[in-house]
């Protein structure tokens, strides 16, 4: 009897010890995540006769990497039997498409855009492929369905699960405010060679390339910035730090390689 009782007490310490343990991991995980969804600061302000960064995306090495063609595993009446992937778009003068030019350290400037960021499915494809997207002054992604099937829309901000919702039919939209900065995935689990990026600012001072590899940021307020180019297969570079004067416009190249 004796025994049954201090089993049964040593068998309650060892629940409460796996129970408080197990707490103690979760405010661990939840303060890291609350950590890691801290907004910087930013000041709008009034930017008059400001500075520009503007330049060209460009890949210096000989080889130009392909781009891949993706095989298409449903929907192929529709959708057809390959894909692009549009990962490497580099044109003839070795300009690379779907580059995110960006500042950095920029703590005011300019007001946040106030359109939202479109991410179409079009042929089975999300178009665009990259874009940008700001914090704050209403500004989301808004996910459009554009295709008479099912798509879904698995976002991904940081590699943590954003939002997972299904498009069901052509004309479905879905919008979703950005909370936090960084790189978005877009994927969708229907059609697992679907994938789009857009990359979260805080502030309204990022660029993504054309075809040609060109990108233009007006409007910085004078000072000096540290200026940065991602790009999905390249991965993220420092482009230095830029002096912006009133007026003037900064040639700055994203030399990829
Ligand atoms: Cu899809």
């Amino acid at each position: 009897m004796i025994q049954n009782i201090s089993m049964k007490q040593f068998i309650k310490k060892i629940v409460l010890c796996i129970l408080m343990s197990s707490f103690a991991l979760f405010s661990q995980a939840d303060a890291l995540r609350k950590q890691s969804d801290k907004i910087p600061e930013y000041k709008v302000i009034k930017v008059i006769d400001g500075g520009t960064v503007s330049g060209k995306a460009v890949f210096t090495s000989e080889k130009v990497p392909k781009d891949e063609m993706l095989t298409v595993t449903s929907n192929r009446e529709f959708c057809g039997e390959k894909i692009a992937a549009r990962k490497y778009i580099i044109n003839k003068d070795k300009g690379i498409k779907n580059v995110v030019v960006y500042l950095a350290d920029i703590s005011s400037g300019k007001d946040i855009p106030a359109q939202p960021v479109i991410v179409d499915n079009v042929k089975c494809a999300f178009e665009p492929h990259v874009s940008v997207g700001f914090i704050g002054k209403g500004n989301m992604a808004v996910n459009h369905n554009s295709d008479p099937m099912f798509h879904n829309i698995h976002a991904y901000i940081t590699g943590r699960l954003a939002y997972n919702l299904g498009l069901p039919e052509k004309g479905k939209e879905i919008k979703r405010k950005f909370y936090k900065p960084g790189l978005m995935s877009v994927t969708c689990n229907a059609h697992p060679w679907m994938l789009s990026y857009v990359q979260i600012f805080h502030h309204p001072y990022a660029a993504v390339t054309n075809e040609k590899g060109a990108y233009s940021i007006p409007d910085i307020p004078a000072g000096t910035y540290e200026v940065r180019a991602w790009h999905e297969g390249f991965g993220d570079i420092s482009l230095g730090k830029e002096t912006i004067t009133p007026g003037k416009t900064s040639n700055v190249i994203a030399a990829f390689k």
